[in-house]
């Protein structure tokens, strides 16, 4: 019988959004750390999907878990898409995200409006204990903001407005941004397709 999650992430931010949105499925989720284990996985796709597979194929797991990772980032249109897939590396893995956000305003800094729109990207990929794959995506549209605003979320949030809410992602509570981003909808997608199994 599946009784637990172990969850594939290094990220901090990542997990504490992961654990609130799992809860009501009944399941133990732990991170990679609470689960005693490391992994040192080369991000070596070219897309989200490619990258969240290999992560959760990177844990050796037992029959009653699912082992699930994220791989996820911020598209900018005006960027060609760009930081994408390299959201973590771009300006290089230890550079602070005071230094990316103010990087990523500075390169914008010729366009207004809809020109600046931009998205965040998840997709969550589930390894099953009989060794099937299953994966979820999940988008919100957004615009780059003129400057950092909030002190929630983590990354790009404070960054990122949602147009609807006049509020960067890092202005909402936990709930306001699960309720809407990326992650919330792919591991909502993803709960839906585990209703099936569990
Ligand atoms: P793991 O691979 O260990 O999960 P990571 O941070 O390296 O951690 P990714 O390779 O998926 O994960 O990179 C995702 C990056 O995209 C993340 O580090 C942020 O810079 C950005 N990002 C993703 N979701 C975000 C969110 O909800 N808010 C702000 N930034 C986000």
């Amino acid at each position: 019988m599946i009784d637990r999650i172990i969850f594939a992430t290094e990220n901090p931010g990542k997990i504490r959004e992961v654990k609130a949105i799992l809860a009501d499925l009944g399941l133990e989720v732990l991170s990679l750390k609470e689960a005693g284990l490391t992994t040192n996985v080369a991000e070596t796709g070219d897309t989200f999907e490619a990258n969240a597979i290999l992560k959760v194929k990177a844990v050796a797991a037992d029959d009653h878990t699912i082992v699930m990772a994220d791989d996820s980032g911020l598209e900018v249109d005006a960027l060609g898409k760009e930081p994408g897939v390299y959201s973590a590396r771009y300006l290089g893995e230890d550079t602070s995200y005071r230094v990316k956000n103010q990087a990523i305003i500075d390169r914008l800094s010729e366009k207004t409006g809809l020109e600046r729109s931009a998205r965040f990207v998840c997709v969550i990929a589930a390894l099953l204990p009989n060794g099937n794959i299953l994966t979820a995506r999940g988008t919100i549209e957004g615009v780059i903001g003129y400057e950092e605003r909030g002190e929630g979320g983590f990354g790009y949030d404070p960054i990122f407005m949602v147009p609807e809410l006049g509020r960067s992602t890092a202005e909402l509570t936990a709930e306001e941004k699960n309720a809407i981003s990326h992650r919330g909808r792919a591991l909502t997608e993803m709960k839906e397709k585990l209703r099936g199994i569990l």
